[in-house]
């Protein structure tokens, strides 16, 4: 079945046109082999949205087809740059055009608030976007000097086809993170938004289509991880596979990869962040930057500062500020003006979240804010902080990927360090202090892809994002994204040397 799933916004009367297909060489198009759809939730209300086409591995065969077709007449080496920027500005402006009906149903199908998906999610898509049209006619290699009758030049030269997976927490500002610098150096794309949120990809299909990309650019292949996602890793026709969600996926990623073709890898996983608080620090705005870093997006992020340690001079006054400004937080229905957040994305993430609460609860940890269940619909979790916490503990070991802080203290900045980096992530940290020797040393010390100095979870699109240790391999964002999806290539060139 590809048809349009007529979606009512409630809350705006809104209605959209949501087309339900797979999207493969600019149509939407049915499966060959499966008839199960996949159903679409809205976690506000637990109630179905509407359901999509999942893609079986033969349909990720035909999507991978039809983007080697494309890279081998229509876009790879065979369009300047100078194009691919004005389709991927073309692009943006759509998307800057429609971003009220996107906005709406990426709340209506992932919780989060109208305005934060619209001015932060949608807006950061735009921008990501424009950023890379930037680069795209700017891909430049070396030349270099070999003999006096020889020398050779660098080409960096699209990878080739991207197969490319992202999550349900950002999904359309990951799916810009994903597809702007591949479009931007030539790569095709073959693109799984996750089954839970699916709906804004299946909404900008029609806008790549509008913006004029040729067919086989970019498809998308909505399906289940261990279906559509398998046959991507595994795929004997992909070149590079982008990756982001959690470390266990990851690995399963890997091995396929390695199994089949060695396609090259990039993964951005999970993370346990530790957030840092010196007693010489401005408390009121620290503790501001700790609620963002924990309860932007209800937790529900890869770089979430879900750790923090506090010295323990100024620990309890801390907390006691920590706690007021949670509680000021509004969590609720995402078109309700007054929410600052939402529901957690789906009951497997609800019931997730509560298992790790009530484990903390059981180790021992105590509660002073949140913890509460509410009897109401929704998968609603209130911000919630433990402390007197134990380093072995759960809660403090493991990404729980909600609206959870544990608060440990330290007492020197050696010990803040060690407990820093004692976990097996390394994908952000953040650190709160006046004192501006001791912001370099730790935050040359952390062992973390990035270090927030006194602020947290603000990304540009010219700095590079992604982990160290089990957080991920590559980066994304910046000219280091551009360096992700091209290969090298080094042309030696004689104009004088003749063989004897
Ligand atoms: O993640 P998965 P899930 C973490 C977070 C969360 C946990 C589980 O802790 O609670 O992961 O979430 C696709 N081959 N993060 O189960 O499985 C899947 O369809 C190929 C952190 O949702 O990693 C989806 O498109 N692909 C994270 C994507 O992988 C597979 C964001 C992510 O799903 C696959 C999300 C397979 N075998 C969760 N199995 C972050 N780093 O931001 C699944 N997928």
């Amino acid at each position: 079945m590809a048809t349009i799933a007529r979606v009512s916004v409630t809350a705006t009367g809104r209605v959209v046109e949501i087309p339900t297909g797979l999207f493969i060489n600019n149509e939407f198009v049915p499966s060959v082999d499966n008839q199960d759809l996949i159903d679409v939730y809205n976690p506000a209300t637990e109630e179905k949205i509407c359901s999509v086409v999942g893609a079986s591995a033969a349909d990720v065969d035909r999507a991978v087809k039809a983007a080697r077709d494309a890279f081998n007449t229509t876009w790879g080496k065979n369009v300047s740059g100078f194009e691919r920027a004005r389709l991927i500005n073309k692009l943006a402006d759509l998307i800057d055009r429609d971003k009220d009906e996107l906005a709406e149903i990426e709340t209506l199908n992932n919780g989060k608030p109208f305005k934060i998906a619209r001015d932060f999610d949608i807006g950061d898509t735009i921008s990501c976007l424009r950023y890379y049209a930037g680069w795209a006619d700017k891909i430049a290699g070396q030349t270099l000097e070999v003999d006096k009758n020889k020398w050779a030049y660098t080409k960096h030269e699209p990878i080739g086809v991207c197969g490319q997976i992202i999550p349900w927490n950002y999904p359309i500002n990951m799916w810009s993170w994903k597809v702007a610098p591949a479009l931007a150096v030539g790569c095709t794309i073959v693109m799984k938004p996750s089954e839970i949120t699916p709906l804004t990809a299946q909404l900008l299909s029609k806008l790549i289509v509008e913006a004029g990309f040729p067919p086989g650019v970019i498809n998308h292949v909505c399906s289940v991880g261990n279906v559509g996602g398998a046959a991507i890793s595994a795929h004997m026709g992909i070149d590079k596979v982008a990756f982001t969600g959690s470390t266990v996926t990851g690995r399963k990623i890997m091995e396929s990869a390695a199994r089949s073709n060695l396609k090259k890898v990039t993964l951005e996983l999970g993370g346990k962040s530790p957030h840092l608080v010196f007693e010489s620090a401005d408390l009121e705005e620290a503790a501001k930057w700790v609620c963002l870093g924990i309860l932007y997006n209800s937790g529900q992020d890869c770089s979430a500062g879900s750790r923090l340690y506090v010295q323990d001079t100024i620990h309890d006054k801390f907390v006691s500020l920590l706690v007021q400004r949670a509680k000021e937080l509004v969590i609720g229905d995402g078109f309700d003006e007054k929410s600052g957040g939402g529901p957690v994305v789906s009951k497997m993430q609800y019931d997730k979240i509560w298992s790790y609460i009530e484990s903390g609860k059981a180790d021992g940890a105590t509660v002073v804010c949140g913890g509460q269940k509410r009897t109401s619909k929704g998968y609603y979790v209130d911000p919630t902080i433990f402390t007197n916490t134990r380093e072995d503990m759960k809660i403090v070991k493991d990404e729980i990927f909600g609206p959870v802080l544990v608060v440990g203290k330290f007492k020197t900045e050696e010990e803040a360090i060690k407990l820093a980096n004692d976990t097996s992530y390394g994908l952000g940290a953040g650190l709160h202090s006046n004192d501006a020797g001791q912001c370099l040393r730790v935050s040359n010390a952390l062992e973390s892809g990035t270090v927030w100095v006194n602020q947290y979870n603000l990304l540009t699109n010219n700095v590079p994002f992604g982990g160290k240790k089990q957080s991920g391999i590559g980066r994304e964002l910046g000219s280091y994204a551009i360096e992700e999806y091209t290969s090298v290539k080094g042309v030696h060139w004689n104009y004088g040397e003749k063989l004897a």
